[in-house]
């Protein structure tokens, strides 16, 4: 019966391919070019929207711009000399993305407008069969989640805002067309969004209110314009370049001093403090903008705009919780009602992949789902594999996030990974691999360990935590330590199967 089942599935029309990426960010592409260069190139890059890009494509805010140098926010092999300055705008690292895109001859292998509404492992067959939202099918051995952990936008839910009568727009999602001349605008939030476009927006409107629930760590930010001479060394000596890169990471590596050693943090929260004071001279001011939690548990901003930003006669910092929201104006707790024209909501994303693949049914072995098995919160080994789910990698999964370095690196360990275990399950003849439900439980346990003591079990709130109380978001340690645990697969942790 079974070989009948498999014949008939086999027969259906689905294309096949080995690899199916959901996803065309930093991720996906990565994915796409190393299975290209590990002479795979029987994949498909499954895009919901017309355009590749991830972050980049959607994020468009004034101001956007990643606040890890580009020179390390980019692929190792593929260096870009010409960036314009240490922290480029979203457009040009959209510019690049697409040049990556072309480069590598990955276009072809682009389905766009395909949004993947399931992905159901056949076990008679030992693939997955990936569906859209609107029916186009395609059935994959391996299936490759480059969906990004921070894309689908997190919308408050404020007593009436839903009644409310102006515009209202997410920061992800920014209205090009809302003219803010002249308008009342109010922005909710103040994490690494709002810290951007607040300053952007602040000169055009006629007045800005800012709902701050939790004053932001803002460090000073190193911006500046890459000199002619920079750029032609940059060109032309890629010794020079690599090297500079290597400084920026391990630059950026050192700030997981204050994270792991409180004394650390100390010091980095009085530079801090005193680039507050620097900007903001009125003493009450000063005090709302002072965070009250200690450095690091939440992501540290950086910016030398945000603050003086305050010091302008048409922007007001409001730290009173929001109450509800009407027609046309907010009312705080303390009564006061605010008459608005728009409301930007500055809110962050959905982090936890429970509610952000809620739409999203993906069903492993026994006919179990992804949501199933994270009833009780995610989790993963390496980010990357979940036990049940057999030759299913997620990129940027559970505890793989980054609260001091680029993720790119981290993103290029785990690709190297999936590539290393496509290649041990040719040699090894196997048609699925799966990790062993005692190897991912070690794992984690070994995860929550490391991040006991550090700043993120101080107790502050943030989206790293899930309700469980277990931090699912950060990886606890160096990112080279996860490049080398995850330079080659130990066999021993997955059960490796063959089709009989
Ligand atoms: O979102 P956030 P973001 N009522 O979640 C507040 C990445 N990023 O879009 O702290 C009132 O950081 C919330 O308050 P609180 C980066 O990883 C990267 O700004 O929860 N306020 C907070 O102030 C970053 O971490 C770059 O108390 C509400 C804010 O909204 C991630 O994206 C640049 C609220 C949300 O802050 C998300 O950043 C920008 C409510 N109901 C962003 N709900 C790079 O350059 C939420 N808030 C790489």
């Amino acid at each position: 019966a079974d070989q009948a089942r498999t014949d008939q599935s086999r027969s259906n029309q689905i294309p096949s391919v080995k690899v199916a990426i959901i996803g065309t960010g930093f991720s996906g592409l990565c994915m796409g070019i190393k299975l290209l260069e590990a002479g795979i190139d029987s994949f498909v890059l499954l895009e919901k929207k017309t355009d590749i890009g991830g972050t980049w494509r959607d994020n468009t805010y004034p101001g956007c711009a990643c606040d890890v140098q580009s020179h390390l926010y980019s692929y190792s092999f593929e260096g870009n000399p010409e960036w314009s300055k240490v922290f480029s705008g979203w457009k040009e690292i959209q510019d690049y993305t697409n040049h990556c895109a072309t480069k590598y001859g990955l276009r072809k292998y682009v389905h766009s407008g395909f949004e993947v509404a399931s992905a159901i492992f056949d076990e008679h067959l030992g693939e997955w069969t990936l569906t859209s939202r609107d029916g186009q099918q395609v059935r994959a051995q391996t299936f490759v989640m480059g969906t990004g952990p921070l894309h689908v936008p997190a919308k408050p839910n404020i007593p009436g805002l839903e009644s409310f009568k102006g515009e209202v727009f997410h920061s992800a999602e920014w209205n090009h067309d809302f003219d803010m001349k002249g308008k009342r605008v109010a922005s909710i939030g103040t994490g690494g969004s709002a810290i951007q476009y607040v300053p952007e927006i602040a000169p055009d409107v006629d007045q800005l209110y800012v709902y701050q629930r939790t004053a932001a760590w803002v460090l000073p930010r190193n911006e500046r314009a890459y000199t002619g001479v920079e750029k032609w060394l940059f060109r032309n000596a890629p010794g020079v370049r690599k090297l500079y890169r290597s400084m920026l990471y391990w630059m950026n590596e050192s700030r997981l001093l204050p994270i792991l050693n409180p004394t650390v943090a100390s010091v980095f929260s009085k530079v801090a403090k005193l680039h507050i004071r620097k900007y903001i001279k009125d003493p009450e001011l000063r005090a709302k903008l002072t965070p009250d939690y200690t450095i690091g548990c939440k992501r540290i901003l950086i910016s030398n705009k945000y603050l003086p930003t305050f010091n302008r006669s048409n922007v007001e910092l409001i730290t009173d919780g929001i109450q509800e929201v009407g027609e046309d104006h907010i009312v705080t707790r303390d009564g006061k009602k605010r008459d608005i024209d728009a409301i930007i909501l500055g809110t962050g994303f959905q982090a936890d992949p429970r509610n952000y693949l809620k739409d999203f049914v993906i069903q492993g072995r026994d006919g179990k789902t992804l949501l199933d098995e994270w009833k009780e919160g995610a989790e993963a080994y390496f980010g990357m594999t979940v036990k049940g789910f057999p030759n299913m990698f997620q990129l940027v999964g559970p505890n793989t996030g980054l609260g001091h370095n680029s993720v790119i690196f981290m993103i290029e360990s785990q690709v190297h990974y999936v590539i290393e275990c496509l290649k041990k399950m040719k040699t090894k003849n196997a048609q699925t691999m799966e990790v062993k439900p005692e190897i991912q439980t070690q794992f984690n346990e070994w995860i929550q360990n490391g991040l006991k003591n550090t700043v993120w079990s101080s107790g502050c709130a943030s989206w790293y935590i899930q309700d469980n109380g277990k931090n699912f978001t950060i990886w606890p340690g160096s990112t080279w330590r996860y490049r080398l645990k995850t330079r080659s697969v130990p066999e021993t942790s997955f059960v490796w199967k063959s089709l009989s």
